[in-house]
């Protein structure tokens, strides 16, 4: 009599539909945040994957998510001069946003970059009382498409969206090839060197250490709370990621330089375009980077241990790429 056997076999099968629907439901968006990944009250990007459920989808892929949504209120960038943009959230209610709860000592991060991953801008706009933003804004890199991303916390969530939206500058668009990968960037006279690895479904630890003319800066200056702020962009589809330093100036561990350390888990594979953000002498400067993260060997799905056996391979001894 093997009934009973078929009959639980079909509930098995039931279970695990429910659990892909899940699953599509996690990516789609809304239905996912009740699902047991690792809550961020800061950025919703750094969620640890389960092995069970996909990786939460990158930020910034998408104009609208969890009931809100980017609404440019500028059809275009001036590559000439910088013009006012104006944009506004809309919130589930259909209204303009105006309740947030800041991250990093704002209540909006607005990241410019055109998509070629050139002319990087990290702007804060100012909001009118009727939750429109706006901020002065030039496509310095020159013609092309632009990726706007909008970082914020709406005051009714309880973690950070990245949402995002291309805008125009008209002419000729005339793209840059992503730079080789490098393990220094040189801005203003000052050299930042990167050491580590970014590895795919693995929280990876990135040193930076920053030097004026060959001298060791022990003066940093705490920019939005914090002695750096690293946006990292995939190339092919610009997800993003922001990631914070560990520990924050005056919790008396944290060095005001020369090394700014991170912890960042990219969500594959591939090239990224990383932006580091810093202050020294009352200015904010920001240093860049191409740095790939090179694939992860397959393993058998066990339940062990997530980390690799072996070694990934490197994505770039000094002045390597990685991608052999
Ligand atoms: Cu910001």
């Amino acid at each position: 009599m093997n009934t009973p056997l078929k009959l639980s076999l079909f509930g098995l099968g039931l279970a695990a539909v429910f659990a892909a629907s899940l699953g599509v439901g996690h990516l789609a968006g809304p239905a996912g945040d009740n699902l047991d990944h690792t809550p961020d009250a800061d950025h919703g990007t750094h969620a640890t994957p389960s092995p069970e459920l996909p990786a939460q989808v990158p930020g910034g892929l998408q104009v609208a998510q969890d009931g809100y949504r980017l609404q440019p209120l500028t059809a275009a960038l001036s590559t000439t001069a910088a013009q006012p943009m104006r944009f506004t959230i809309i919130g589930p209610d259909g209204r303009p946003v105006t309740d947030y709860t800041p991250t990093h000592g704002r209540d909006l991060h607005l990241i410019v970059v055109r998509r070629d991953l050139t002319g990087f801008q990290h702007v804060h706009p100012s909001r009118g009382a009727d939750g429109i933003w706006e901020i002065p804004v030039q496509a310095t890199a020159g013609a092309g498409q632009y990726r706007l991303f909008a970082d914020f916390r709406p005051a009714a969530l309880d973690s950070a969206l990245t949402l995002g939206v291309d805008l125009p500058a008209a002419g000729t668009y005339e793209p840059q090839p992503l730079p080789a990968a490098t393990r220094t960037a040189t801005v203003d006279g000052y050299t930042v060197a990167l050491d580590g690895d970014l590895v795919p479904g693995t929280s990876s630890k990135l040193t930076l250490t920053v030097t004026e003319d060959g001298v060791p800066v022990t003066d940093l200056q705490p920019y939005l709370g914090a002695y750096g702020h690293l946006v990292a962009l995939r190339e092919g589809d610009l997800a993003y990621l922001h990631v914070h330093p560990d520990g924050e100036p005056g919790d008396g561990r944290t060095p005001a330089g020369p090394q700014i350390v991170f912890h960042t888990e990219v969500p594959s594979a591939g090239a990224y375009r990383l932006f580091l953000d810093f202050q020294h002498g009352g200015v904010v400067r920001t240093a860049a980077y191409t740095a790939t993260a090179a694939p992860v060997p397959q393993q058998a799905p066990t339940g062990g241990t997530r980390a690799p056996t072996a070694p990934a391979p490197s994505t770039g001894t000094h002045g390597h790429t990685g991608a052999h």
